[in-house]
């Protein structure tokens, strides 16, 4: 094992960057899926190219309507893409150079912007090959998806059984069902559930029958929302009746957390479609008010606001009930994920999880975290810099135990 010695910051630095770059990660908010999920794992440099951060990022720079771009095949689109991003201006961005990274470390040639060539390699790849590659290319042990009953192409895979992939987890995402209840209510009458548009106890009881088959049906290990920057609790709304009613009490029952996701304005540009969701500042006194009054009731929160992010950080040194998680979406930029991780180390010590992927295109884990890693391991190393000054050296095995629980056993901790 290394020994340090005061002040031996480079020392420091190459063990928090090999333990870093060595841990297998739990990625524990993804929209991927195993292959057997017929159709909806997206993989390759088409669907790298038409990723929706992508899209806003093009529709910038183009006079064409919005339809006119969504009536192109995905083959079109993602030659838009890349003509418009990565070859008539530098692909700046940090999802430009995501696709980069991608490419480069799956072993292709950047500089030859040979988008021809990269779609050849694709073509060439056996998808059930492609995955083990990219979870080892990654150092990714499980992720987490998002799982909802409500979207047909999902409700198929699960109505037969099938063969597992232990790395891929479920996680009952609750956004139909909690933000769209009128749509949610024939679609749990047609699956026999005994629900009306009003909230009666009959309703109450049946949405609770709901969520316990389904928690179990997919072996879920969270239930999980996006939520608006309005969201209220508690309040007499469709929404906060169910969530009183039917989410916490299951929560408290199976013991499985309710992750919120909070701060997101869906459809401000509803043109853009995937693409049209923006951001708003949410009120902390809502977490604040479901961890006082929900204690064991387990949280897993992350907000979409930068200015959320420290109210959030002392909300949960107060409840420990509370495990916050994840730069989400337009905070996975590394400015932001180096602030924010600074930002928790400093308040909340070990006890959350700085990130996960959101991985929509499973090649997308590559560049994710990598990019991840690099900044987790400058802000981990100057943490230590900072201690091995005051003469607190720490061992290799330390450091390795605490980039463990950063990356994935905080979370199954907290999960339980
Ligand atoms: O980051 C994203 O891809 C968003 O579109 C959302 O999916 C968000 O992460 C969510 O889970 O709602
Ligand atoms: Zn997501």
């Amino acid at each position: 094992m290394a020994e340090l010695r005061p002040g031996d910051s480079t020392t420091i630095r190459d063990l928090v960057w090999k333990a870093v770059d060595e841990v297998q990660i739990t990625d524990i908010h993804t929209h991927i899926y195993p292959h057997t999920f017929d159709g909806l794992l997206l993989w390759g440099i088409d669907d790298l190219l038409t990723y929706h951060y992508l899209i806003a990022e093009t529709m910038r720079y183009l006079e064409m309507g919005y339809e006119h771009f969504w009536a192109l095949p995905k083959r079109a689109q993602a030659e838009l893409v890349w003509r418009t991003l990565f070859i008539e201006r530098s692909p700046v961005s940090e999802a430009c150079r995501g696709v980069l990274t991608t490419l480069e470390k799956l072993g292709l040639d950047v500089s030859k912007r040979d988008l021809e060539a990269y779609r050849r390699f694709f073509a060439e790849q056996k998808v059930d090959e492609y995955v083990d590659k990219v979870f080892e290319l990654s150092r990714v042990k499980t992720v987490v998806m998002t799982n909802d009953p409500f979207d047909d192409a999902e409700l198929g895979y699960w109505s037969k059984s099938r063969q597992q992939d232990e790395r891929f987890r479920a996680a009952l995402r609750l956004d139909a069902l909690l933000n769209s209840w009128h749509t949610a209510v024939p679609k749990l009458q047609e699956w026999g559930y005994n629900v009306g548009f009003d909230i009666n106890s009959q309703t109450v009881s049946e949405v609770r029958r709901f969520l316990v088959e389904w928690l179990n049906q997919i072996n879920a290990v969270y239930m999980a929302v996006s939520l608006p920057p309005s969201f209220a609790f508690p309040e007499g709304s469709t929404r906060g009746q169910l969530i009183s009613e039917c989410v916490l009490p299951t929560a408290r029952e199976t013991c499985k957390p309710f992750a919120m996701m909070i701060g997101v304005k869906k459809l401000t540009n509803p043109a853009l479609r995937l693409a049209g969701d923006s951001v708003g500042k949410a009120n902390i006194d809502v977490v604040e008010y479901l961890c006082a009054n929900y204690p064991d009731v387990k949280f897993l929160v992350t907000m979409l606001s930068r200015e959320n992010q420290h109210e959030l950080c002392v909300v949960a040194r107060k409840f420990r009930n509370l495990h916050v998680f994840g730069c989400w979406w337009f905070l996975n930029n590394p400015s932001l994920v180096d602030e924010i991780t600074r930002m928790r180390l400093e308040l909340l010590g070990l006890s959350m999880t700085p990130q996960h992927s959101d991985a929509r295109v499973l090649d997308q884990l590559i560049y994710k975290w990598a990019h991840s890693r690099r900044i987790i391991a400058d802000v981990l190393t100057d943490k230590y810099v900072d201690l091995a000054a005051t003469g607190w050296l720490p061992t290799e095995q330390e450091i390795r135990r605490d980039v463990a629980a950063l990356f994935g056993e905080n979370f199954w901790r907290f999960v339980g």
